[in-house]
């Protein structure tokens, strides 16, 4: 039996090898603190009042955002506290990632 563990290594490493980018792309999404302030649908646009956002280097402030397609909006209203994720897309802070805080 003693060909088992090599391959199990194998099986192992692949795992391994083929799971690490999910893992760290996990791990780089860095997530906002922010309040709803306005909501603008009809042009997939947010003004939030934010804290840190820390893979950008922007301190806390109150601005407006784009919304990728696919971040749902149609529960939100103003004053609610979010949890996000935003990316400078073609020049525009975009939000890629929004949900309610716990
Ligand atoms: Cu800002």
């Amino acid at each position: 039996m003693s060909y088992f563990k090599p391959l199990a290594r194998a099986i192992w490493m692949v795992g391994f090898v083929c799971l690490a980018p999910f893992a760290l792309a996990e791990t780089e999404l860095v997530m906002a603190e922010g309040v709803v302030r306005k909501l603008d649908p009809d042009n997939r646009k947010i003004t939030l009042k934010h804290g840190e956002i820390k893979n950008l280097e922007m301190p806390g402030m109150t601005m407006v955002f784009r919304l990728q397609d696919k971040v749902n909006i149609d529960k939100l209203k103003a004053g609610d506290k979010v949890l996000f994720h935003v990316e400078k897309i073609e020049g525009g802070y975009t939000i890629t990632d929004l949900q309610l805080a716990p």
